[in-house]
């Protein structure tokens, strides 16, 4: 069972109790505006500095994609594992407004346990419908929330997130982990799509349905992702790193003629 409004303790923090409450009830809370326009141009200006960075074994871990518009093209599809190798994009994790609201969000004290920037250049593929619990995540602990920053306009066009609609919080998996969720399990709610602008973030918990379309326009769509967890459940960052460097490693780390697939 969720925890109910009623029985939370309210931590002090820069998210209102209607935002609480709208979390606590539907597993997600679309705050607009959080960040100010500076704020989001260092930010973006960060992505820039570990996208030119060369991609070096070891160090933070890019994926990439070959482009739908133009299949001879490699695009990055997205960036993970950075904050360890840069300290603003850390301190905005872990010691700031966004991070207390995390601990809002999760009532107490949070772990940091992983984070990735998704590019989504144009061409860049969509997310099939997922809980994102489905990845193997239930190993590590039994529930964690992502705050998704938004860097640049996120737009039906570009495939801005969608968001299961008209459920009750889910506290369990509807579908089995390592596949999207099909149309029969997709039967009970309806999708929104959820357009942000910079600077405007989202709370939503490792249960609610989530996808998006793919990015067949002219515009980028840089969406930036900290996930976390009550750290009653312990620091599983390591742990879920040493995994998925064995079985997904970045690009860079990758034996040739091995193969490695993506599934949720
Ligand atoms: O970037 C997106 O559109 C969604 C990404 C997502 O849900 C995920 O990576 O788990
Ligand atoms: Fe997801």
């Amino acid at each position: 069972m969720m925890q109910s409004a009623a029985s939370r303790t309210r931590l002090d923090g820069p998210l209102t109790s209607d935002a609480l409450t709208h979390f606590d009830r539907t597993g997600w809370v679309p705050v607009p505006g959080f960040f100010s326009a500076a704020e989001i141009s260092e930010i973006s200006g960060w992505i820039d500095e570990l996208l030119a960075r060369p991609e070096v074994p070891g160090t933070h871990w890019v994926y990439h994609q070959p482009s739908l518009l133009d299949p001879g093209r490699r695009l990055v599809q997205r960036i993970e594992n950075f904050c360890p190798h840069h300290a603003g994009l850390d301190t905005l994790a872990r010691r700031s407004r966004l991070h207390r609201a995390t601990e809002q969000v999760l009532d107490g004290p949070v772990f940091l346990f992983k984070e990735k920037i998704n590019f989504k250049e144009p061409g860049g593929a969509g997310f099939e419908l997922h809980q994102d619990q489905q990845a193997g995540w239930s190993r590590y602990a039994p529930l964690f929330v992502t705050v998704m920053v938004c860097i640049d306009p996120a737009t039906i066009e570009n495939g801005c997130l969608e968001m299961a609609d008209g459920l009750p919080r889910l506290d369990r998996l509807i579908a089995d982990e390592w596949r999207p969720v099909n149309d029969t399990e997709a039967a009970e709610f309806a999708m929104s799509p959820i357009p942000t602008q910079p600077g405007d973030v989202a709370f939503f918990d490792s249960f609610i349905p989530h996808a998006s379309k793919a990015n067949l326009s002219a515009d980028q769509r840089r969406l930036l992702f900290f996930t976390y967890n009550n750290q009653i459940h312990g620091d599983r960052r390591d742990h879920y790193h040493t995994d998925k460097r064995a079985s997904f490693p970045p690009d860079i780390e990758r034996a040739s003629g091995a193969e490695y697939k993506f599934r949720v």
